[in-house]
């Protein structure tokens, strides 16, 4: 197989959008993203697992641009939540939420739970989709405590409330070199473009 000229992100959130183009910045091909195709798809996911419905975010938009697609999806795994949100971390406080409205559900959650059950991680699930039953996984995670409050202004989701250990600070708190650096995205789509990179050049 030879590497692509052009690969497109199937996703329909810009901070995914961001934080990918520079965790794939000196990448020998081109990086587009949703604005590249009239109609972006955004397609219900139904999976039940990261793995599940990063192929179907993928296989969405490989169909609708004929492209080699990439997408993500990820979620926080609470340990005294007994994992949650995971796969419903987008709408964890209910249909139309913002993530204002999900950190407060988690913070309300877990008031009174001492700071020793407070571990959680970031796992990113990435589905490269090069044909029309060919999919490639890539994965990365990252290991946090959860606050007592909201820290930080940086970032999107729940990175003011995901105290990272490696960094001594939120994700909310970091820059965006510092969070791409150990995150679960980071370390995903690192792999990613490396597995892109190791492909012959067209
Ligand atoms: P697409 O499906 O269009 O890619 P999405 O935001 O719906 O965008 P997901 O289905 O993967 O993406 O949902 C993941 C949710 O998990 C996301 O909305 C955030 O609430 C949270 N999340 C994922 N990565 C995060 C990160 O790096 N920092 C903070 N929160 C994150």
């Amino acid at each position: 197989m030879t590497h692509p000229t052009r690969i497109i992100l199937a996703t329909n959130n810009p901070h995914k959008v961001s934080e990918i183009r520079a965790i794939l910045a000196d990448a020998p091909f081109e990086v587009l993203d949703a604005s590249a195709i009239d109609s972006p798809p955004d397609p219900d996911e139904t999976g039940s697992t990261l793995e599940e419905n990063a192929i179907i975010k993928a296989k969405a938009f490989y169909e609708a641009s004929g492209l080699w697609s990439l997408a993500d999806d990820s979620g926080l795994e609470i340990d005294s939540l007994g994992g949650d949100p995971g796969v419903h971390s987008a709408r964890y406080a209910g249909p139309g939420c913002t993530f204002a409205d999900n950190n407060s559900k988690v913070l309300k959650l877990m008031d009174g739970v001492p700071d020793h059950r407070r571990t959680a991680r970031f796992r990113c699930v990435a589905a490269l989709v090069t044909g029309p039953d060919d999919v490639r996984i890539f994965e990365g995670a990252v290991e946090g405590i959860i606050t007592t409050e909201t820290r930080g202004t940086e970032g999107f989701g729940y990175d003011p409330i995901f105290y990272a250990s490696e960094l001594g600070h939120t994700f909310a708190e970091a820059s965006a070199e510092e969070k791409n650096r150990i995150s679960h995205r980071g370390r995903a789509f690192r792999a990613a473009g490396d597995y892109l990179r190791g492909l012959k050049p067209a």
